[in-house]
């Protein structure tokens, strides 16, 4: 409750100031506000400036963004003989491709960062040498170096265009290039008891600082790991990316290997994979193990779902354009008779 006491300079009563020096006194007052409202502005502009500079600083260049995620000499010069390769025309977006640097500055990738910039993180990230073993319950495991995966796929290379969904409400549209993840995985011959495939994502705590054990992140269950079911697998889209825009892999985006699983929200579309296996039973990815009821094991995209906030719309990145989310993201021919 607020109690309104006369204080001492109360002009109680009125005011005995003549007119002229009353005039004079509201004169100096309205150039006393007008000097502050004007130091206001200067402030205020400081503050905008600042924040605009600040905003710039955090979105990075342009062309440091890029260059932060070129990924180890080796790894280009390997990839390079496959661009441009053929594009897979049955893939369309349906809406405007997002520009390369937005989505290469706006990634997930929590061995570097918690934040969207990991960008800024992956400098020390070596992407060689690098095998993809794949194992398990099958009859032809193998270890391959990239160079024997490439040579050995080579004619299933290509591009597709696929569009991205993350959980989080944003997506994007990506020119992907690699293999179907189908080809890769019959060639090790999968046993009758296997019923899913499982991919794990390295870890380099020397590289990646957060997994090392006493740090802020340490706690979450390293590696990084993911699940499909084994006709999931089977099916047309999941996707061996090793490249997008025409080049290899950014750092950021998983290079020098990551899985592209469109009609599922991105955290299945796992980064830097070293390891595939056959299991014989569902396996229990990162996420899922860290919050099962957002990120539920099979986590379609689909907008009336039982994930706990909205997923009804989602927004590109770069452009902020939105659009309604699709069941599947769009997929549901090449996987709704997997779910009925
Ligand atoms: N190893 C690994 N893979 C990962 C992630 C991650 O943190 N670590 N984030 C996932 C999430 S949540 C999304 S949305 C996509 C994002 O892919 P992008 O950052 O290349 O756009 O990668 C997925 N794969
Ligand atoms: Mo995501």
């Amino acid at each position: 409750m607020f109690i309104h006491k006369p204080r001492p300079f109360d002009p109680v009563g009125g005011t005995e100031t003549p007119e002229r020096v009353a005039l004079a006194h509201r004169s100096l007052a309205r150039r006393r506000l007008t000097r502050r409202a004007f130091g206001i502005s200067l402030v205020g502009g400081g503050i905008a400036a600042a924040g605009y500079a600040g905003y710039r600083w955090l979105r990075g260049r342009d062309e440091d963004v890029l260059a932060a995620g070129r990924p180890d000499d080796e790894t280009l010069r390997r990839v390079a003989p496959f661009f441009p390769a053929h594009r897979d025309e049955r893939f369309t977006y349906g809406r405007p491709e997002t520009v390369e640097v937005e989505a290469a500055r706006y990634t997930n990738f929590y061995e570097f960062s918690r934040s969207k910039w990991s960008w800024r993180y992956v400098e020390p990230f070596r992407t060689e040498p690098w095998t993809l073993s794949i194992g398990g319950l099958c009859r032809n495991p193998m270890t391959l170096a990239m160079d024997d995966l490439l040579a050995r796929f080579a004619r299933e290379l290509c591009e597709r265009q696929y569009r991205h969904r993350c959980v989080e409400r944003w997506a994007m549209a990506i020119p992907w290039t690699g293999l179907p993840l189908k080809a890769v995985l019959q060639a090790a011959d999968p046993l009758a008891a296997a019923t899913h495939v499982r991919f794990v994502s390295f870890q380099h705590p020397d590289q990646e600082p957060r997994q090392a054990p006493a740090t802020a992140d340490a706690s979450f269950p390293w590696p990084y790991t993911e699940g499909l079911t084994m006709a999931e697998a089977a099916c047309e889209l999941p996707f061996l990316a090793v490249g997008m825009y025409g080049h290899a892999l950014l750092k950021q985006h998983g290079a020098p290997l990551r899985l592209v699983v469109p009609w599922k929200y991105g955290y299945k579309s796992i980064k830097s994979i070293e390891r595939i296996e056959w299991v014989d039973r569902q396996p229990l990815p990162f996420w899922t193990e860290v919050d099962p009821r957002s990120y539920p094991f099979t986590s379609n995209v689909d907008p009336s779902g039982t994930i706990p906030w909205s997923q009804k719309r989602e927004e590109m990145l770069g452009t902020g354009e939105e659009f309604p989310t699709q069941l599947y993201n769009g997929y549901e021919k090449y996987v709704a008779h997997l779910y009925r």
